[in-house]
């Protein structure tokens, strides 16, 4: 396989025939209807066992490799584990990462800063869930000859790419935590991963808790986020 496999080297071009224009009321509509449904979306930490069907999960990947990313080489992996055995490992390898933050690593000014999450040390969720999306990044890109093609704006790449994926299964009525033990390594070794890869977030994925309970934050306003110049 050549270094340019991943574009072609020549540029081609083909009509832009999947854009949609939309008349400006229908934007306007459109706009707000999807605001609306984002913003139900909530990060939630006790999930239901309940299975979820791999299709779904299928094409929510499929929606997150559709997103933009540098030089169009899509540095990304997402490694789906729904094995217990391998959900089990994971969890005490996380646990062990998370108690040292909790206990030593983290300064008092992080945990006063999580405090209104009410979160912990101990993660029963990275065995309850049905899933576990385990996103990497890779750093270079191992073609089959063994050469590697070096990626560029991995981090940019793979956040836009885990947006995606979060808002597909948002709106496939899946509910997630962007989980991020630290240190990640582990991951690599327990998902086979290699070494140009770096684990960016562990996403757990499926459905809440019947009784689950969420911490009552919110967004920032408009203004606060945003200035029109
Ligand atoms: N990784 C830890 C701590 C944590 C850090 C941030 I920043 C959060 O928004 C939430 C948790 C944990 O998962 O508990």
């Amino acid at each position: 396989m050549s270094k340019l496999s991943f574009n072609q080297g020549t540029p081609q071009f083909i009509p832009l025939s999947t854009y949609r224009a939309y008349p400006p009321e229908e934007m306007e509509q459109r706009a707000r209807a999807f605001y609306q449904e984002l913003s139900r979306r909530k990060t939630i930490r006790e999930f239901a066992s309940t299975p979820v069907s791999r299709e779904v999960i299928e094409q929510c990947l499929l929606a997150a490799g559709t997103a933009p990313s540098g030089a169009n080489h899509q540095p990304w992996h997402f490694a789906v584990v729904s094995d217990p055995a391998l959900k089990h490992k994971i969890r005490v390898e996380a646990e062990i990462e998370e108690r040292e933050f909790y206990e030593r690593r983290a300064p008092q000014e992080w945990k006063d800063a999580l405090a209104p999450l009410g979160t912990d040390s101990n993660k029963p969720f990275l065995e309850d869930a049905p899933y576990l999306i385990a996103i990497f990044g890779q750093k270079s890109t191992l073609m089959d000859d063994g050469t590697a093609v070096k990626n560029y704006y991995v981090p940019e790449s793979v956040s836009i790419a885990t947006g995606f994926l979060i808002a597909a299964l948002h709106h496939a009525g899946l509910a997630t935590l962007t989980h991020t033990p630290s240190p990640m390594g582990f991951l690599n070794e327990l998902l086979g991963r290699p070494d140009n890869e770096k684990p960016y977030i562990l996403l757990v994925v499926g459905h809440p808790a019947s009784d689950c309970m969420v911490p009552n934050i919110k967004k920032k306003p408009l203004e606060q986020i945003a200035s029109f110049l």
